[in-house]
């Protein structure tokens, strides 16, 4: 990267959506929209997408984007009144050119910070005031960190309460050839038998049909291999409890209009979320989710995939 090339430069993505295009020295990147407050590329050093993205996405609003990382606010699913996954995924959110006290790692400066305040119009839907700042930082060595605040700044005393999550989908080879370490004995809710409490067994999760489960209180660091490019890509979380495991399979890809009916190979969406156990916030209070993604080479020795460099960061601490 030349002396002269910007961290972070805005400029016009798909149908003329503004877009914040991040970079790094070594020249990884990301490409984050303001509409939805959306990541949709996160690129290493050899300029390989390492997100999903569905070649049948649509970038006109108020249809959110279909890959990538949307942000699911204040409702996950359909686990109430408003739209599935909310609505912070189909608004424009704008820059935050003066956010409060940030504790920065001084090494990033490819970072933006973004803001969604409650509008006229939601306020119909979800009567409440609030203030959602995401800072989005590529970090020197490609990693990829998301830190939500959101305050409660409702003036009439009430408190409001929400569910979250950062509906990442990574772009994985081959979903057949996929493994998720991290999750093995945890108890998960089935998407896809009405929400029932089960416990997964004690091996790492294989996708071989579709997969719909919430994991409930997580550790904090995951790992999703992709065996077929040996690559590990590692999620490390922060007041996300929980953890979605997505993969629509060949039936449901063709029910989805935005999606490629063979797409779905090519897809994994694990999520840092909050589901189970909703955050409530008083006026004033404010509320913190972290994440942060790395991908690294998996090495591969005597038939077992090896992470080599997972789970070896340091804990998240204050951003
Ligand atoms: O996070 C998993 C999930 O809630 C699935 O049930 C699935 O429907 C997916 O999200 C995608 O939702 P969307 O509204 O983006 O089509």
């Amino acid at each position: 990267m030349s002396e002269e090339t910007k961290y972070v430069e805005l400029c016009k993505g798909i149908n003329g959506l503004d877009k914040i295009i991040l970079r790094e020295v070594r020249g990884c990147s990301a490409e984050v929209y303001l509409f939805g407050g959306h990541v949709t590329s996160w690129k290493n050093e050899h300029g390989e997408e390492l997100l999903f993205v569905s070649n049948k996405a649509i970038f006109k609003p108020p249809k959110a984007i279909r890959g990538g990382i949307p942000i699911c606010f204040p409702q996950f699913s359909n686990l109430g009144s408003l739209e599935q996954h909310g609505f912070a995924r189909t608004r424009f959110w704008t820059i935050d050119n003066d956010p409060p006290p940030f504790p920065t790692n001084s090494s990033n400066k490819a970072f933006i910070d973004l803001i969604l305040k409650h509008s006229e119009e939601d306020v119909k839907i979800w009567p409440h005031r609030y203030e959602f700042r995401l800072r989005i930082t590529l970090g020197p060595g490609g990693d990829l960190m998301l830190t939500s605040r959101i305050r409660n700044t409702n003036t009439d005393g009430k408190s409001f309460t929400f569910t979250f999550a950062y509906h990442t989908y990574f772009h994985v080879t081959d979903i057949s050839e996929v493994r998720v370490e991290g999750l093995e004995t945890l108890d998960y809710l089935d998407n896809l038998k009405n929400r029932e409490r089960f416990t997964e067994q004690g091996d790492a999760i294989v996708f071989e049909s579709e997969v719909d489960k919430v994991y409930l209180s997580t550790p904090t660091k995951i790992a999703i291999l992709d065996h077929e490019r040996k690559r590990t890509f590692e999620l490390r979380k922060d007041g996300l409890p929980d953890a979605v495991v997505w993969n629509p399979w060949d039936k449901k890809a063709k029910a989805i209009p935005d999606l490629g009916d063979d797409e779905y190979k090519h897809m994994l969406c694990v999520e840092a979320a909050c589901v189970e156990k909703p955050i409530t916030l008083k006026p004033g209070e404010e509320w913190r989710g972290r994440q942060e993604l790395s991908a690294v080479p998996s090495s591969y020795c005597s038939g077992q995939l090896d992470p080599v460099g997972a789970f070896s960061s340091e804990e998240i601490g204050p951003a």
